[in-house]
């Protein structure tokens, strides 16, 4: 299928869908309203900078991740448009920071004290304060830590207040009374910034959630994660969506091995599956090293000619088993995410049998699968991501 690997496993990304679930969400938007692509943990397992260059065309002006490593990863790959690091980053770090351009986040008064001693240039350093309005993970709790905070800040004429944000707990949740609690403290803090007298050019809190149910609320940008590959932020919020999106991440594979066993035969470690009858078995090449996780095991179905094929046994480290109709030629196509004839097997579904979110699936799928990214339709590129 491709030249750069050379396994029979692969995830295939619709750049397509991408850009469609930025475009839609920018037309959703308020004019003027900034959207933030949040490509962190290499775009939710999409491929951060692919995603990062699709949402920049699509209209994002903004690239969120978790890390410092993660931005200067997008630099190096030649990414240059504004990047904001949403988690802590070391003081000691902060030069490096400047060097690429990258926005740091901030909520310590010690630690811009210690940044600003650390800091040997005199270009500028850009920094969005972060609150806790409720998240109750980082940032600026109360009144007085976002005074001294506000302080440090104005103590180094290097420093920027470029941004002020908050994070919402539970804005996927369909009782809105923390989430209005959480809104109402984020309004007092930016008012308390002001009279602190700094205006930073960009306020945020939208995430997908937030941004899909109050597009009018959301100030001046919004961080869009989970919706921008096309998932629903919660399935609560799944058949209430403003507008269509488009799930970017499909798994496929191939069948490697077909063979008929007999009653009695067995199938997998410990024997877990014994075939009551005459069974038509086939191997495919994916297994929970690739992330395809072994509590999958008698749980999930892969689809093969349009057919759904139930996983018999327990998921190896590198592959697993299925119950087939009848024989199947070797190399037949194997769908474990995504469509194959009226069949569909969804990312929500897999989060549902393993009893977590939709956001960990297509993390979860691990270096070892390669990725086929498609742009209008046809194969764009591949990456190999362990060569
Ligand atoms: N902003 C911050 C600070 C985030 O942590 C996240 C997602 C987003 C925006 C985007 O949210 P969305 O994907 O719901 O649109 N962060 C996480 C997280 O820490 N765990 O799951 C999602």
């Amino acid at each position: 299928m491709s030249e750069n690997f050379y396994r029979e496993t692969w995830a295939e990304i619709d750049l397509d869908a991408v850009e469609h679930n930025v475009r839609r969400m920018k037309q959703h938007l308020p004019e003027g309203t900034q959207l933030m692509a949040v490509v962190k943990a290499d775009g939710y397992g999409h491929g951060a900078e692919p995603v990062a260059r699709t949402a920049l065309e699509a209209g994002a002006t903004w690239l969120g991740v978790a890390l410092l490593d993660e931005a200067i990863a997008l630099r190096k790959a030649g990414v240059h448009a504004p990047i904001l690091v949403l988690g802590w980053t070391r003081p000691q770090d902060v030069g490096l920071a400047a060097r690429h351009h990258i926005s740091l986040t901030v909520f310590q008064k010690e630690w811009l004290e210690e940044a600003s001693r650390y800091y040997k240039d005199a270009s500028p350093v850009f920094f969005h304060i972060k609150c806790d309005t409720g998240m109750g993970r980082i940032g600026v709790r109360t009144p007085e830590e976002l005074s001294e905070v506000v302080r440090a800040l104005q103590a180094d004429s290097r420093f920027v207040a470029e941004g002020f944000f908050t994070h919402f707990a539970t804005a996927d949740e369909a009782d809105e009374a923390y989430f209005r609690r959480q809104y109402q403290r984020f309004v007092d803090m930016t008012e308390q910034l002001k009279s602190l007298g700094i205006n930073p050019n960009l306020i945020h809190c939208a995430n997908s959630a937030a941004a899909l149910k109050y597009p009018e609320k959301m100030f001046n940008m919004v961080r869009y994660g989970i919706a921008m590959y096309g998932l629903s932020p919660s399935p609560e919020m799944k058949d209430r969506l403003p507008f269509e999106l488009k799930e970017a991440f499909t798994l496929k594979s191939r069948l490697v091995h077909v063979k008929l066993i007999e009653p009695g035969e067995g199938v997998s470690y410990g024997v877990a599956f014994r075939a009551a009858e005459p069974t038509w078995v086939g191997t495919v090449p994916i297994g929970y090293a690739d992330g395809w996780q072994r509590a999958l095991s008698g749980k999930a179905s892969v689809l093969v000619a349009g057919k759904r094929c139930p996983i018999i046994g327990r998921i190896c480290m590198d592959q697993l088993m299925i119950a087939l109709d009848g024989p199947v030629p070797v190399g037949e196509l194997v769908t474990l995410i995504g469509e194959d004839g009226a069949e569909r097997i969804g990312i929500d579904d897999i989060a549902a049998m393993l009893g977590t979110i939709n956001y960990e699936i297509p993390c979860m799928i691990s270096k070892r699968v390669p990725r086929i990214y498609f742009k209008n339709g046809k194969i764009a590129r591949t990456a190999n991501l362990i060569l």
